[in-house]
This record gives structure tokens, sequence and C-alpha cells, in this order.
């Protein structure tokens, strides 16, 4: 059951340095504290052929959705945060090049923001397929800027996309 305060927002974590399935999983585990965070389903997590920038190892991709009492911002930073513990190096990286662990905010409500350092929907949710297709599996009926997510995953390319099976 969610109050007036609680807002739910959905998450895309991907990764391709390190052992990308367990920092992902602990990235999960920090940002859902349970209290102010609460994790109301969690995606298998994908192998996905690097996108934007080619020249990289393959990625690992999920979706959580949350149920958060904290506002975008607040948000936001947690997911800084712990891309920061989990070993990310923003002063060292390529845009769309490797790391550790990145996390987007996907949506938060229906908030439509545009402000420096956060856009929301994120601007560029609909051309990846390593965010739909996680998405679409734990939220494939919700609308996002008016788009379906099943409708708007059918006109993206999913070739060298795997769901890979849970390790435990
Ligand atoms: N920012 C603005 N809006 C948001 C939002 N809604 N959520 C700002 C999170 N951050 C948001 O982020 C740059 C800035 O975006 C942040 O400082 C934040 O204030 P970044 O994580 O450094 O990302 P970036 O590389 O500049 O660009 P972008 O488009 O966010 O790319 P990604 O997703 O971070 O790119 N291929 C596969 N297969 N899987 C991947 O996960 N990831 C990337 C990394 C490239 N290729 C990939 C994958
Ligand atoms: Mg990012």
């Amino acid at each position: 059951m969610t109050d007036a305060r609680t807002a739910q927002a959905y998450l895309a974590l991907g990764g391709n340095v390190g052992n990308s399935r367990a920092i992902l999983d602990r990235a999960v585990s920090l940002l859902c504290d349970g209290i102010d965070v609460k994790l109301t389903a969690r995606s298998a997590e994908y192998f996905t052929p690097p996108w934007g920038f080619k020249y990289q190892p393959p990625f690992i991709n999920l979706c959580i959705a949350v149920a958060t009492v904290l506002s975008p911002r607040e948000l936001l930073a947690r997911a800084q945060q712990v891309e920061l513990k989990l070993g990310r190096d923003r002063a060292h990286e390529k845009r769309w090049g490797p790391r550790a662990a990145d996390i987007d905010i996907i949506a938060y409500d229906d908030v439509a923001l545009d402000e420096p350092g956060l856009i929301l929907p994120h601007p560029r949710m609909f051309e990846r397929a390593f965010v739909l297709l996680p998405l679409a599996e734990i939220a494939g009926d919700l609308v996002i800027s008016g788009q379906n997510l099943r409708e708007a995953l059918a006109k993206l390319d999913t070739a060298g996309i795997q769901r890979l099976p849970p390790l435990r």
C-alpha cells in the first residue's frame, strides 16, 4: 500500500567492468534500503551488446521498480553515491564507454523535468533495447511520454540480447 508521498520510479542499471552481475546485485541492495526506497519489482539480468560506443565489452543490464519517499533529486543523489561506492570513476571514463555500475532513473511517477543534471523521463530510453527489454518484463503495460513500452520495444533491434537465468 503506498501513501500520498510515495512515488513509483523505474531505474535501469548496467555495467561492463568487473564482475557485473555481482556488482549490480550489490547496487540494487545499496539503492533499496527497504525504508526510503523499497524494491517492488526486479527484472532478470540481460547480456547486451554495447550500444553507443561499440568497441567495449558487452554489458549486463537490468531494471527495477521502486516505491520511494525520496524526491527525484534525492533518488539521483542516492544512485550516484551507489555508483561511486561500486567503483565508478566519472573523471576517467568516456561518454557511453565502459563502467562498473551505471544507474539511470528512467521515470518517476509522471514527472517531466528538464534541468541541468536531471531529465525525466530519461531522454534516450526509447532508443535503447537494453533498457526497454528488462523494463517491459516488469512493466510492459506502462506508458511513458505517451508511448506504451511493449510497442516501443517492438520498434527496436534486440539482436544479441540474451536473458540470463538467475545465478541462484
Ligand atoms: N542525468 C540526467 N538525467 C538523468 C536520469 N534520468 N538518470 C545526468 C540518471 N542520470 C541523469 O550520466 C551523465 C549525467 O546524466 C549525470 O551526471 C546525471 O546528472 P552518465 O551516467 O555519466 O551517462 P552518460 O554516459 O553521459 O550518458 P547516458 O546517455 O546516460 O548513457 P548511459 O546509459 O549512462 O551510457 N550499452 C549497453 N548494452 N548497456 C549499457 O548499460 N551503457 C552505456 C552508458 C553505454 N552503452 C551501453 C550501456
Ligand atoms: Mg547514466
